[in-house]
């Protein structure tokens, strides 16, 4: 039992996820690798603790756990593990599993490298690749030395950062704490990366304002988080937190906010040039303010900062891109997508299919985010793993949006799918079912590692089937796990812009995919976009501004995002409801 409590539902999901992997290097039959894959995915969507639903005897109500599985998450529980994990993780050296972490291996290839060239570890696999041992094994096939040894090294460059949504959670729970012991805090906000909404982030920049800033960096200091204090001074402290990761806090009196702020947000560059603007001004600008002749002007707010140099305020995700600076002083910057544009969420789950909320519930959760509508899109049958829909459970879900409209209009709930396209290419729902819906968002979740000819023939047969009207997460990554599809993503963006098909940049923070490089070249080649959260309980639908921090990243406008349409609007420029190229 000593373990019992330290297992929380990442927890368990990861020994799950790590089970499935062992299972499918090990070559069992993957029907049983995806039951565990599956019942993983419902931990990590569970919203309380995974422990309050085993206290309450109740852990085979949750999606995907049957009581073989319920057996093993009491016994991980108590014990940290269990027999059958224990098993493959004996039988499987712990540095295989750790190759699923290079974009490009799957279990398949793990397991290929293990017993064809026994490599047990990413040095091993290092080394291979040096004397060029994976050229001649067959089943591996071409080029795929070269993009395994690319992926090595993309992991080993973006090794140590955390993804966007992870650190944004951490830094809120840490600003959290320390508000709690330092009650003096007049301003706090997580600065640094985080703010510029970098998918990936290196540590966290915290910035406060209080009058007296000593007692703040004192009980940050003091935090029960912290492993060790790096750095210490009676304004600035650095640290690393128990879990390894590391952590900046700066603390100025408020008049100073506005330059502590900007400086650091950053990012380096752009922090750099404002402060050549102050040098041929003859001062300088620091976190204080600009200083010249022994006289100090301070900084409230960020906008003064931008404000003193003629400048516009430039947000956060915008400014790594240096013409922004040019831009800016020209009067120029171009309008970029808020979070108060967006109207509507078109992606979103409920429990018809894998998510938490039931729909009025989801519906109340967008009315209150001040959207206006937005459409329901559960999984359709072919992923059974999610309790996908057919063509029966859609008419009984459409009587019960059709009662939610009538209590909560005139918010209105539309009736979409998230539709799967299979293996082969064709949609997994035939055609009248789909007209009966009122939009219809096509994703390629299955076999993600075709080659580039086929998973991209699979994405434009989406694109061009006039009942689809936007396509899901396009490229399929996962932040800081796998690569996703080989697309020619260029043909997926011609053909969007032809046929008026919109790509979602899909905010799920795991996911954040289109990503702002791709989200700007769709829009540059004429593609509409969505920004949705892909929501699978009421409060996933807050995930939207991370679409939104891509987006501003990208530059979007907010007249290229469907969902700033009212209601009418966006169903006019539905493909269904209009004649267009085919
Ligand atoms: P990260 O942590 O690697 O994800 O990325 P950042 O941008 O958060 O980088 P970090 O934590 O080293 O620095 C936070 C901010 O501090 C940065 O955005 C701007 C400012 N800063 C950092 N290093 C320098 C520097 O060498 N010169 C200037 N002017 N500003 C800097
Ligand atoms: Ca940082
Ligand atoms: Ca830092």
């Amino acid at each position: 039992m000593a373990e019992q409590g330290q297992i929380d539902n990442r927890g368990a999901a990861g020994a799950f996820r790590r089970l499935a992997d062992l299972l499918e290097i090990r070559g069992e039959s993957l029907y049983r690798v995806a039951a565990y894959r599956r019942a993983a995915e419902s931990f990590d969507r569970l919203a309380e603790p995974i422990t309050a639903v085993r206290a309450r005897g109740e852990l085979e109500d949750i999606p995907g756990v049957g009581t073989a599985i319920a057996r093993k998450v009491e016994d991980l529980l108590d014990s940290g593990s269990f027999d059958l994990l224990r098993e493959v993780e004996a039988e499987i050296p712990p540095g295989v599993a750790a190759l699923l972490s290079v974009p490009d291996i799957g279990p398949k290839r793990a397991r290929l490298l293990y017993r064809e060239l026994g490599v047990e570890s990413l040095e091993d696999l290092r080394e291979a690749l040096d004397q060029g041992r994976l050229d001649p094994i067959p089943g591996l096939g071409a080029g795929a030395a070269r993009r395994i040894a690319e992926g090595l090294n993309s992991l080993q460059a973006t090794d140590e950062r955390l993804p966007l949504g992870v650190a944004h959670a951490r830094g809120l729970a840490l600003i959290a704490r320390l508000r709690e012991r330092a009650p003096g805090i007049r301003r706090i906000e997580l600065a640094g990366s985080v703010r510029r909404h970098r998918e990936t982030v290196g540590d966290l920049d915290i910035a406060a304002a209080a009058d007296d800033p000593a007692a703040v960096v004192e009980a940050f200091a003091t935090l029960p988080e912290v492993a060790n204090i790096e750095l210490r001074g009676p304004n600035r402290c650095r640290l690393v937190l128990v879990d390894g990761f590391p952590a900046d806090l700066w603390v100025l009196p408020e008049r100073h906010w506005g330059s502590l702020l900007f400086h650091l947000t950053g990012d380096k560059h752009h922090d750099i040039r404002v402060r050549e603007m102050a040098v041929a001004r003859g001062g300088r600008l620091s976190e204080y303010g600009f200083s010249a002749g022994g006289d100090l002007t301070p900084f409230a707010e960020e906008e003064d900062v931008y404000a003193f140099f003629g400048l516009q305020p430039i947000p956060p995700p915008m400014r790594e891109d240096p013409a922004a600076l040019d831009l800016a002083g020209r009067g120029a910057l171009p309008e970029v997508l808020e979070v108060e544009h967006l109207r509507a969420d078109l992606h979103l789950h409920t429990d018809w299919s894998d998510g938490k909320g039931t729909v009025r519930e989801m519906a109340l959760a967008a009315r209150a985010r001040g959207y206006s509508y937005i459409a329901v899109t559960d999984h359709s049958r072919g992923l059974a793993v999610a309790n996908g829909l057919g063509p029966e459970r859609l008419r009984e879900q459409r009587a019960e949006i059709d009662a939610v409209n009538a209590e909560l209009a005139p918010f209105r709930v539309l009736q979409g799918i998230e539709l799967e396209v299979r293996g082969d290419g064709r949609l997994d729902l035939d055609d009248d079912t789909l007209a009966a819906l009122d939009l219809v968002v096509a994703a390629v979740h299955s076999g993600l590692r075709q080659g580039r000819e086929r998973v991209t023939e699979r994405a434009l047969a989406a694109i061009r089937h006039p009942l689809v009207d936007v396509l899901a997460h396009p490229t399929g990554r996962i932040v800081g796990g796998r690569a996703g599809g080989d697309f020619d993503l260029v043909a997926l963006y011609a053909e969007a812009a032809r046929t008026g098909t919109a790509l979602e940049i899909d905010a799920d923070p795991a996911r954040l995919d289109l990503r702002d490089v791709h989200a700007r070249a769709a829009v540059a080649a004429g593609c509409t976009l969505t920004v949705d959260s892909d929501a699978h309980v009421p409060g996933g639908l807050a995930n939207a501004s991370f679409g939104v921090g891509v987006a501003q990243r990208a530059w979007v406008p907010p007249d290229r995002v469907l969902n700033t349409l009212p209601l009418d609007a966006l169903l006019g420029r539905l493909k269904r409801n209009r004649s267009l190229p085919s």
